[in-house]
């Protein structure tokens, strides 16, 4: 069904795999498209309750595909407007985890596409490098919102400026990866991680994700609010009841996302 990445539901899991391994798996105006229509797929699809967001081969992504530009001549902020910002708020407004499994390298808009997904869980083999200066551009994608957010604007002003490359051990000693994984046992070790995300009450997650990221751009004030409303939410879910129910019954919830 689609020509640029895989995409597949698996016991409440919907996996997107960037698929040009070829081009380390860059992005082309298909590829944006089709990520954009599967990651609408998951969000709507009941069946998923948590989402990833990979690569096949020895890449993660490595940003925009440089080959297709040559001779062209870019109007930056359409193409920007239209290709990649719709994709990355298509992230933001899933209300259900996005896990970005960085199996390889992740560069430029590739970098971004990682920082916007919700949890990264990287191979010991992959690394980042924030590769726009390397081509005069500054970081698109989010990446100058990210960036700063998750890892302090002192050490997100070094990457982008000088666009080293960030081993997975780097990465996980500054908060950008979330945990290193064995580059053998990968696939089997996101798949773990992701089936306990897809168990947990899917709704509070959405509703974490939503007012966590509006928290950091709020004040305490507006934020108590916001949580307000959003217990409002989550204390009329099925999967409360449930977990109440089951503390008090001494055994272990099961949820059903509702
Ligand atoms: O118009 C606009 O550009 C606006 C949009 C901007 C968004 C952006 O993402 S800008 C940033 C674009 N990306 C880059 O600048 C990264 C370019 N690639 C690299 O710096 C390196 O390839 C990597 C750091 C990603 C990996 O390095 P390495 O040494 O592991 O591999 P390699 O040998 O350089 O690349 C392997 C193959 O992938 C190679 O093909 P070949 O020679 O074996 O046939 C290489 O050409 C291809 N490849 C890697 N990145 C891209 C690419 N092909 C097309 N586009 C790429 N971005």
């Amino acid at each position: 069904m689609y020509e640029t990445i895989l995409y597949d539901v698996m016991e409440g899991i919907a996996t997107i795999t960037l698929n040009r391994p070829e081009k380390f798996n860059a992005f082309t105006e298909k590829m944006h498209k089709e990520i954009i229509d599967a990651l609408k797929q998951a969000g709507k699809s009941s069946d998923v309750r948590c989402l990833i967001i990979t690569g096949t081969g020895k890449a993660f992504n490595a940003g925009q595909d440089l080959s297709d530009m040559q001779g062209v001549e870019v109007d930056f902020g359409e193409f920007l407007r239209k290709r990649y910002n719709p994709m990355i708020m298509q992230i933001r407004n899933t209300e259900k985890p996005v896990i970005a499994a960085v199996n390889g390298v992740a560069a430029g808009a590739g970098m971004s596409l990682a920082l916007a997904c919700d949890i990264r869980l990287v191979s010991e083999k992959a690394f980042f490098t924030n590769a726009f200066i390397n081509i005069g551009l500054v970081p698109d994608s989010g990446g100058c919102y990210f960036l700063p957010r998750i890892v302090g604007i002192g050490k997100a002003l070094e990457l982008a400026m000088t666009g080293e490359k960030i081993s997975a051990e780097e990465a996980y000693r500054i908060g950008l990866a979330n945990k290193i994984c064995s580059a053998e046992n990968f696939e089997a070790e996101v798949k773990e991680y992701a089936a306990r995300l897809a168990k947990l009450p899917t709704k509070s997650i959405g509703l974490i994700k939503r007012a966590m990221y509006k928290g950091v751009e709020m004040n305490l004030e507006e934020t108590l609010e916001y949580e307000a409303y959003c217990q409002d939410i989550a204390g009329s879910t099925a999967d409360h009841k449930e977990g109440v129910q089951a503390f008090l019954e001494k055994r272990s919830p099961v949820f059903t996302g509702k």
